[in-house]
This record gives C-alpha cells, sequence and structure tokens, in this order.
C-alpha cells in the first residue's frame, strides 16, 4: 500500500483527534525514521522526547523480548521479579526514597494530584475537601478530565466539563502571583521547570528557586512534571537542577521506556508517596514485569551512553547554529539542551511541511514556534546535515 491509501483508512476508520503531518513512518533506527515509501527523515521531534534514547534502540528492545518471552503482566496482586530492580534504580539515579509506577504521563499527573491531596488532609491537616493545588497558566499535564480542569487553553477544556474544582491559576514566571495564590489550604504547587507545550518556554531565572522557598516556607508541595523536560531532554537529568533545586516530588513518563512501551512513575519520599495505603491507588499495568524491564533498560542507556552530557553540548551547538539563520521571520531561539523552540512571526506549520520535503521531521507548537527536539544520540554531522536543511527553508520562505 502507498503513502495515499494508508491516509485514506486512517481518515475513514479513526477519530480525527489529530491533525498529522502525511508521512506514513514504516521503519526507524535512531534518529532515522523511513515511511512507507522509502523515503528517509531525520526525526526532529522523538516522539515528544519519548525516544531520547534514539528509535527501537537495541538494548531495550533486547530487554524488551526477553521479558517478552518470561513473563509480560501479573498484576499487582501478585510481585514480581523486575518492579523491585526498578525501583532500587529509581532510587539510585534520582535520590528520592520511593516512587510509585503508572503507564501514561496523565496518569502519573493524577497521581501526584491524588497524593498531594491526601498528604495535605493527612500530614498537613487541611480541612476535608478543601485541598488546593496552584498550576501554572499555559501548563500542559495532560489529557484526562482532572487534568484538564487546569488546563488553560480553551480547545482542550471546551465541551468537557464539568471540571474538577480545587486548582487555583497563576501565571508562569511570576513569584508574587505564586505567593499571592498561597492559602492555608495549600497542599501543593505543580509545575513544568519549562513548559513543553506552551513553545519550550524557560522560567525567569531563579523562578523555581524562589517557588521552592516559597513552597517550604507554607509547608506547600513542590511538584516538577518532567515527563517532557526530564531524562535528559532539557541537558540535565532533570530540568529543575539549572536552580539546584530539589522538589518534593518529580513526575516522569516518555524517555523513561525510550518508546516502547508507556511507562510512568511519581518519584518522592516517604512521607508524601507513604499516604497510599493499600487499595487506596493503582493500574492493571502500572509496575508489571515488561515495563520494569524496559524503563531499566531505557535509564541504563541514558547513563551508559552519556545522553545527558549529550544533550547539553549538542543543544549549545544546535542552538548556537540555529540563531545564525538570517531571516526576518525568525523572532527567536530558545531552549535548553536539545530542546529548542525556533520562533516566528508567522505560522510554522508550512515551514513544518517544507522541512518534510527535505528530510526533516519536526512540529509546530502554538502556531508560530518549531520544536527541534531530535533523538539525544544525534551527531553532530548529523545537526549540520539538519542545519543545512532548515538554513535553506527558513530563507526560502522569506
Ligand atoms: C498529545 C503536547 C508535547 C507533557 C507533560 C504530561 C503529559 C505531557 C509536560 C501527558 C504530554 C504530549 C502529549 C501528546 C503531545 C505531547 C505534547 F504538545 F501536547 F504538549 F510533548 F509537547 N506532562 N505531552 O508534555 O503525558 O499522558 O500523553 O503520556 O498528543 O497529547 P501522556
Amino acid at each position: 500500500m502507498k503513502t495515499q491509501e494508508y491516509i485514506a483508512l486512517e481518515e475513514q476508520y479513526g477519530a480525527h483527534n489529530y491533525h498529522p503531518l502525511d508521512v506514513v513512518i514504516h521503519t526507524a533506527q535512531g534518529v532515522w525514521v523511513t515511511d512507507v515509501d522509502g523515503k528517509k527523515y531525520l526525526d526532529c521531534l522523538a516522539a515528544y522526547s519519548a525516544v531520547n534514547q534514539g528509535h527501537c534502540h537495541p538494548a531495550i528492545r533486547k530487554a524488551l523480548l526477553e521479558q517478552a518471552d518470561r513473563v509480560t503482566l501479573t498484576s499487582r496482586a501478585f510481585r514480581n521479579d523486575q518492579l523491585p530492580l526498578f525501583y532500587k534504580m529509581l532510587h539510585d539515579l534520582t535520590g528520592y526514597d520511593i516512587s510509585l509506577p503508572m503507564n501514561t504521563g496523565a496518569e502519573a499527573v493524577e497521581t501526584a494530584v491524588k497524593a498531594a491531596r491526601k498528604w495535605g488532609y493527612t500530614v498537613k491537616g487541611i480541612p476535608d475537601g478543601k485541598a488546593e493545588i496552584i498550576c501554572a497558566a499555559d501548563n500542559f499535564h495532560g489529557r484526562t478530565t482532572t487534568v484538564i480542569s487546569f488546563s488553560t487553553e480553551p480547545q482542550y477544556k471546551n465541551g468537557f466539563g464539568p471540571f474538577t474544582p480545587g486548582f487555583p491559576i497563576v501565571p508562569y514566571g511570576d513569584i508574587a502571583a505564586l505567593k499571592a495564590a498561597i492559602t492555608a489550604n495549600t497542599a501543593a504547587f505543580l509545575v513544568e521547570p519549562i513548559q513543553g507545550e506552551a513553545g519550550i518556554i524557560v522560567p525567569p531565572e531563579g523562578y523555581l528557586k524562589e517557588a521552592a522557598r516559597l513552597c517550604k516556607e507554607n509547608n506547600v508541595l513542590l511538584i516538577c512534571d518532567e515527563i517532557q523536560s526530564g531524562l535528559g531532554r532539557s541537558g540535565k537529568m532533570f530540568a529543575f537542577e539549572y536552580e539546584g533545586i530539589r522538589p518534593d516530588a518529580v513526575i516522569i513518563g516518555k524517555a523513561l521506556s525510550g518508546g516502547f512501551y508507556p511507562v510512568s512513575a511519581v518519584l518522592s519520599s516517604k512521607e508524601v508517596l507513604g499516604v497510599f495505603k493499600p487499595g487506596d491507588h493503582g493500574s492493571t499495568f502500572g509496575g508489571n514485569p515488561l515495563a520494569a524491564a524496559v524503563a531499566c533498560a531505557a535509564l541504563k542507556v541514558l547513563v551508559d551512553e552519556k545522553l545527558i552530557e549529550r544533550s547539553f553540548e549538542l543543544g549549545a551547538y544546535f542552538t548556537e547554529k540555529l540563531r545564525t539563520i538570517k531571516s526576518p521571520h525568525v523572532k527567536q531561539v530558545r531552549g535548553r539542551g536539545l530542546w529548542i523552540g525556533f520562533v516566528l512571526d508567522t505560522k510554522a506549520r508550512p515551514y513544518c511541511e517544507r522541512l518534510m520535503d527535505e528530510g526533516i521531521l519536526c512540529k509546530e507548537t502554538h502556531d508560530c514556534v518549531i520544536r527541534f527536539a531530535p533523538p539525544l544520540t544525534i551527531t553532530k554531522e548529523e545537526i549540520d546535515w539538519a542545519f543545512e536543511r532548515i538554513d535553506k527553508v527558513v530563507r526560502s520562505m522569506d
């Protein structure tokens, strides 16, 4: 079958909740993907950072296949011999006491919300039903009904109410607003250390540090959503490290499995995650042995291949190169590590379509921003290859 036939099938039988570029991917390896017509592309989206380790990484693939031959799912009614190793690895790599595994990012956010609320009632002493979790404007934390309750994007909410109450919103990067929003009933402040969907927005220097201080002073939990920014994407293991802080809880997902399988987790202290008693929370698939084996392999690749350091160094290299592009339409090139927002004064979609013709896959966000976020395994030569084409396309659009 050819590209147009696949697209026709998808349009006929699928729900239309996406508007993808018309490339039908058939195979992928490392930073390269190949479509059904045999055309090769350099992937500059990396499945929204889920394939930081590169597509179909052989070591993760091996772990998946070996575990699939043994046992894939036990449910948490029984124990399995992979989950304990996954817990230990998360602890050793991050220093957090304990963790709670889920599957998708949104589920892990829901888990953090439940933990923070219950901590608010049982540890902080907030009156029942009154707990508040402060969130930032323009956040993206997922698509479930509770999570969209604290979205400020009308399209993500319209038609999906009624919503879950208890989530005051403050402008991102505004410490005074955060301070003013904290009350005796505030259980937590939930924030992305760098906002992804909003357009790779790096907050003003000192914001997270000051937020952490305010939270501590008011006995409020600081929860960082590192689902997209974490695990090397920003050039550090976690983007919050740029401000030298240590959140009370961290939410991870996406690259935790290197793209093989949905795996997410909440990392925190015994005090916070300890609020969950048997039966309070769970998931059929969360913490299953296949997920645990895949996640351990994916984390090991990040460390063994020094992908975090690569992201830091090559991110700076790529960003500097992109800043040399001379075009009246380029307003700003921003970001951290291999997570770059290329801000235009015009619609980014036509640029993405032209880049696709040139063999580069990327996705616009918020109309005017192109994001460049390739797998962290990309080489300097591949960045040079991409740069030549990006430069050509951008200048051709003037
Ligand atoms: C889609 C965006 C990126 C996330 C953060 C939680 C989640 C996400 C910081 C939920 C998910 C996704 C979802 C995906 C596109 C993608 C995205 F544009 F929508 F915002 F990456 F920029 N926290 N981000 O970024 O994780 O439940 O999806 O596993 O199509 O909705 P999930």
